[in-house]
């Protein structure tokens, strides 16, 4: 059985995550925060992504990495780059020196959020982060294509809507993505003997969705879900009077003007 090394494993997208692969792989679950009630297969190990030598420590005997760790929002500049700039590098930096080849990399919708809405963006369009954080998602995007071109590693970017049970409002019904699609995707990403550096979108198969995502649908990803049964249901809640450039962009509120 393979070992997976998930880094923000504490976070609510590693929670996910841990339910849906339980059994079907051995789990080195990392953060800076306890990950709590270890199931059979899995283990703790803490680590501060922003030092080189912790995350060293992760990799001795790893098969794959899901990289979930970081700050998962906008946040002041100093943040973003410990966690996901120089948190980022470590994770890649360490996989290399450690000899683990594949990495999958929860990038983000924010590394494309200024496409309008009214467009369909496949993975091979020109990044349009809205953020500090999604300018974090593209470094992690361009870091993992120099990491597969200089040292052969075998990188998967999943630019990931927005991971929940259900989908919790209007935009979320074109980005959202059920936790056992995304498991899905991440089981193509672990699996698949042909990653070289590959893009796709971490959603599910939404009628709504902004993406044109055949690259995963290439990869062999066939969602379970699609947001459309219960969008009468999440647009009946939704209140009026939304910023109408929160509204134009996939971004929503990331593209707007902080004061
Ligand atoms: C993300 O990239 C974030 O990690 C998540 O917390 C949500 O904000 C999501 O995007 C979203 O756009 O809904």
């Amino acid at each position: 059985m393979k070992t997976v090394l998930i880094t923000g494993a504490a976070g609510d997208v590693g929670s996910h995550l841990r339910r849906e692969l339980a059994g079907r792989y051995k789990l080195r679950l990392s953060d800076l925060k306890p990950v709590k009630d270890l199931g059979a297969g899995e283990e703790f190990v803490p680590a501060d992504i922003s030092e080189i030598g912790q995350v060293a420590a992760l990799m001795p005997g790893v098969d794959a990495i899901v990289h979930l760790g970081g700050f998962s929002v906008e946040g002041m500049w100093d943040a973003i780059l410990q966690a996901n700039i120089v948190g980022c590098y470590n994770v890649f930096e360490a996989a290399r020196m450690y000899g683990v080849k594949r990495i999958l990399f929860a990038t983000s919708n924010h590394a494309v959020g200024f496409y309008r809405r009214d467009q369909t963006i496949d993975h091979r369009v020109y990044p349009r982060p809205d953020s500090r954080y999604g300018v974090s998602k593209v470094f992690g995007e361009a870091l993992g294509s120099l990491y597969a071109d200089k040292y052969g590693m075998e990188v998967f970017n999943m630019r990931i809507g927005n991971v929940n049970p259900r989908p919790i409002d209007k935009r979320r019904l074109s980005i959202w993505i059920s936790p056992r699609d995304l498991a899905q995707l991440v089981t193509i990403g672990i699996e698949h003997p042909d990653i070289r550096f590959e893009v796709v979108y971490g959603v599910s198969g939404n009628q709504r969705s902004w993406y044109d995502n055949s690259n995963a649908k290439r990869l062999g990803y066939k969602p379970q879900d699609d947001s459309e049964g219960q969008a009468k249901e999440v647009l009946a809640a939704e209140k009026e009077g939304a910023d109408p450039l929160s509204e134009l962009y996939q971004g929503g509120t990331f593209v707007v003007i902080e004061k």
